[in-house]
C-alpha cells in the first residue's frame, strides 16, 4: 500500500455494493452515485440520490431549506413508494457531499440503518493554495514536483487530477488556487489560461472552482504598459479585459489571490496607493462575473524594523471598511510566519467590516518538512478556538472566520497545500492527515482535532482499534513535540538560513534585522524573549483590551507564549517552580522523548499495518528522532554560550560543540 488512495481506500471487495438510483441527470450526481457504488457496502436499503427540488421528494416535507447551497441531508425516506436511504441537497454538489458523508460515516463505524446526517458548511470558500511554479517546482513543497503538468496541459488531463478532485470533494474543499503567490505573470497569458481552463473542466463536476494568483505588475510585463498603478485607467482597463478573457475560458473562475508588497512582490504601495486601492481595482474587474479577490495581509517592510509582528495590523487595520464587497483579506494564523506555535494574529477581530480569511499552512515549512510527523489538527484548532474578545467573551477566531461574529456572508479559509506528485501525495502517510484536517475544519471550524485524527486514521488504516488508537495517540502528541524540540514557550523563527529545516538560533549576519533569529529571541546574558509589552514594541496593544491586559503581564501570559511577549531573566520562576532555563531544558528533553515514544508506539503495530506504509513511517520517525536531538543539542549549546549556565544535573550533554552545529550546510534542501 503506497498510500495513493488517501482517505478513499475502496471498501471491502467481498461485500455487496449498494444499489443506487439517481433521480435527475447531471454529471455530478452520476459521480456521486459511482462513489456510493464503489464504497458503500451492505446497505440495508436501496440508496436514492436526488436534488431537493426533484418532484419525487416534494411530498416528503424534508427540512432542506436550511441546508443552503452546499449542505446535505442523508436519511431514511420513502421515495416513490420505496423505503430508501435518501441522499439529498439543494445542489448537485450538496448531494455529492452527502454521498461522501455517508461513505465516511460507514467507514468510521456508523450504522447505515440508522443513518441520519445533516450538515451545512460554515465557511463559504474552502480553498487550497498551491505554491506551485510553472516550471514544476513547488515553493516549500516536500512531496515532489507540482501535480500540475503545465507542459502537457491543456491536452493531457492526467487521471491524477480527477483523483485529486475526488479527495478534495470528499472533504468539502470547493476551490483551488493553482499557482504560487509569488506569481509569474505568464500565469495570466493566453496559453496558461487555456491550461487552467482544462484543469477547471476536470474539477468542476466535483464542485471545485479554480482561482489564480495574480502578479500585480502583470499589466507591465504582459500588457506592455508603463505602470501598474491601480488608479491608472489603462491599468484598470487591462485587468478588466484580462478578467473577461479568463471568464470566457473559465465561466465559473473563482477569482484572484494576491501577494502584494511583500518579500519583493510588486503592489499598490509601489505607486503610493493603499492595499485597498489595489485590491478594489482587481475586485472591480472580476465583480461583473461574480469573482472575488483574496488579498493577503502577509506584508512586512524594511522601513518598519521595530517589530515585524506589528506590521500587518499597522497597515491593514486603518483600511477596515475601505475594501470592496468582493474582497477578502487573507491573514495567516499568526503575525510572523507559520511557526510551530504563534499567538493568533491580532487582525482577527480588528477589522469587523472586512471578511477575514484564515490562511493556514498545511505544508510543514517550519515543522520538519515531509519527514517529521507533526499532526497540525491541534495547531489549527488552537487558532480557531483562540478568543479575540473583540465583542466580548467567546469572540473566537472561528467566529470571525465563519462570519458569525460580524455577520459576514462572504467567508473563507485557505490552506497552503502539501500536495505533490509523490505517490502518497503529501510526502508521508501522516502528512495526509493535515490536508484532511484542513478540509474538514474549513467545512466546520468547530470540529475537534482529535475527532478528526480518529476519522482520518480509520479511513486510512482500517478499523483495527489498536492501530487507530496508536495512530491517534501519536498524532495528538506530535505537534507539541515539535514545539518542544524546536523552541518552547513562544520562541520562534530559530531556523537556519534558506532551508528552514534545521536549527540556527545563532544566525545574525543577514541583511535585514528581521531575517535573523537573534532578532526574534533576543537572548543575552541576562535573559531571553521579545518584549512586546509597553517597555518594548507594545505589540500587545494590537489585541482587544482584555487580551492586551493579559499579555502585558508575564504572570498572566500563557506559558506557551511567554517568550513571544516577554524578555525574561533566565531564572524567572515558572509555574512548575523551576527556573525558565531549567524548564526550557525539560521541554527540549521532552520533545526528543516524545519522538522516541512515537517510535515505540509505531513499533507496536508493525504486524498490523502494511509493510510499505509501516516501514516508511518507521524510517521517517528515526530521522525525526535524530533531528529532534540535533535541534535540542544545537539550541542548548547555543543558549549556554549566551547565558553561561550549565545543564541541570542528569541532563544529556550535547553531542557536538557550537562550532560544529554552525558549520552544517544544506544547500540542496527541498522546497526553497
Ligand atoms: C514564507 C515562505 C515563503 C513564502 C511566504 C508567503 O518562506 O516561501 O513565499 O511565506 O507566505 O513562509 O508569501
Amino acid at each position: 500500500n503506497d498510500g495513493y488512495d488517501l482517505w478513499l481506500a475502496p471498501a471491502d471487495k467481498g461485500a455487496a455494493a449498494a444499489e443506487v438510483t439517481v433521480i435527475g441527470d447531471s454529471q455530478t450526481l452520476q459521480l456521486a452515485a459511482a462513489e456510493l457504488r464503489r464504497d458503500l457496502t451492505a446497505a440495508p436499503l436501496p440508496v436514492v440520490l436526488a436534488r431537493a427540488d426533484a418532484p419525487e421528494l416534494a411530498a416528503l416535507g424534508l427540512p432542506t431549506a436550511m441546508l443552503g447551497a452546499e449542505g446535505y441531508l442523508v436519511c431514511a425516506a420513502t421515495v416513490a413508494g420505496r423505503p430508501s436511504l435518501l441522499v439529498t441537497g439543494n445542489s448537485d454538489t450538496g448531494v455529492l457531499y452527502g454521498a461522501f458523508a455517508a461513505i465516511r460515516a460507514q467507514k468510521t463505524g456508523g450504522d447505515l440503518a440508522k443513518l441520519d446526517l445533516t450538515s451545512t458548511p460554515k465557511v463559504r470558500l474552502r480553498v487550497l493554495n498551491h505554491w506551485d511554479n510553472l516550471d514544476g517546482s513547488v515553493e516549500r513543497g516536500y512531496a515532489g514536483q507540482s501535480l500540475w503538468d503545465w507542459w502537457t496541459l491543456p491536452d493531457f488531463k492526467d487521471p491524477r487530477y480527477t483523483d485529486y478532485a475526488r479527495a478534495n470533494a470528499a472533504l468539502g474543499i470547493n476551490g483551488t488556487v493553482l499557482n504560487n503567490v509569488n506569481a509569474s505573470p505568464d500565469t495570466l497569458s493566453a496559453a496558461y489560461i487555456a491550461k487552467a481552463a482544462a484543469l477547471a473542466d476536470v474539477l468542476r463536476p466535483w464542485g471545485i472552482k479554480v482561482y489564480l494568483s495574480a502578479r500585480f505588475s502583470a499589466p507591465i510585463e504582459l500588457g506592455g504598459l508603463k505602470t501598474a498603478d491601480p488608479l491608472d485607467p489603462q491599468v484598470q482597463a487591462w485587468w478588466k479585459a484580462k478578467s473577461d478573457e479568463i471568464y470566457r475560458a473559465i465561466p465559473d473562475f473563482g477569482g484572484f489571490l494576491v501577494k502584494a508588497n511583500s518579500e519583493g512582490q510588486p503592489g499598490p504601495r509601489d505607486y503610493h496607493r493603499t492595499h485597498a486601492e489595489g485590491a478594489n481595482m482587481l475586485a472591480a474587474a472580476v465583480a461583473p462575473h461574480g469573482g472575488v479577490v483574496m488579498w493577503r495581509a502577509f506584508v512586512y517592510a524594511e522601513t518598519d524594523p521595530d517589530d515585524r509582528a506589528k506590521q500587518a495590523y499597522s497597515e491593514f487595520k486603518p483600511l477596515d471598511g475601505k475594501f470592496a464587497d468582493n474582497v477578502l483579506v487573507q491573514v495567516k494564523n499568526g503575525a510572523i510566519d507559520f511557526q510551530p506555535r504563534e499567538p493568533f494574529h491580532p487582525l482577527f477581530g480588528a477589522m469587523p467590516k472586512t471578511p477575514m480569511m484564515l490562511e493556514l499552512q498545511i505544508t510543514k515549512e517550519y515543522l520538519g518538512f515531509a519527514t517529521h510527523l507533526a499532526y497540525l489538527g491541534p495547531l489549527f484548532e488552537e487558532v480557531l478556538e483562540a478568543d479575540t474578545r473583540a465583542k466580548g467573551k467567546g469572540s473566537t477566531v472561528a467566529k470571525v472566520v465563519d462570519g458569525a461574529l460580524e455577520g459576514h456572508d462572504l467567508t473563507g479559509m485557505a490552506g497552503v497545500a502539501n500536495i505533490g506528485r509523490d505517490r502518497d501525495w503529501s510526502g508521508s502517510t501522516f502528512n495526509q492527515a493535515n490536508w484532511y484536517a484542513f478540509g474538514r475544519l474549513a467545512w466546520d471550524p468547530t470540529l475537534s482535532a482529535e475527532a478528526l485524527a480518529r476519522e482520518w486514521a480509520r479511513q486510512t488504516f482500517g478499523d483495527d482499534p489498536r492501530v487507530v488508537d496508536t495512530a491517534v495517540s501519536m498524532m495528538m502528541e506530535s505537534r507539541e513535540a515539535v514545539v518542544d524540540y524546536t523552541g518552547p514557550f513562544g520562541l520562534a523563527h530559530l531556523m537556519d538560513t534558506g532551508h528552514h529545516y534545521g536549527p540556527g538560533p545563532w544566525v545574525n549576519d543577514l541583511a535585514r534585522p528581521e531575517w535573523n533569529p537573534i532578532y526574534y529571541h533576543k537572548a543575552d546574558r541576562s535573559g531571553i524573549g521579545f518584549d512586546r509589552t509597553r517597555t518594548g514594541s507594545n505589540a500587545v496593544a494590537q489585541y482587544a483590551p482584555p487580551v492586551a491586559r493579559m499579555l502585558a503581564d508575564p504572570r498572566t501570559t500563557p506559558e506557551t507564549e511567554l517568550l513571544w511577549f516577554h524578555h525574561l531573566a533566565w531564572d524567572w520562576k515558572m509555574k512548575s517552580g523551576r527556573t525558565l532555563w531549567q524548564e526550557m531544558v525539560v521541554r527540549y528533553d521532552r520533545g526528543v522523548a516524545t519522538v522516541a515514544h512515537m517510535q515505540r508506539q509505531w513499533d507496536g503495530v508493525k504486524d498490523k499495518v502494511d509493510a510499505e506504509r509501516w516501514s516508511k513511517t518507521a524510517t521517517y520517525l528515526a530521522i525525526q528522532h535524530n533531528e529532534a536531538r540535533w535541534w535540542r543539542d544545537a539550541s542548548l549549546v547555543y543558549w549556554m554560550s549566551v547565558n553561561g549556565l550549565s545543564l541541570p544535573e542528569g541532563s544529556l550533554a550535547p553531542e557536538h560543540d557550537l562550532a560544529w552545529y554552525k558549520a552544517q550546510r544544506f544547500p540542496y534542501a527541498p522546497g526553497h
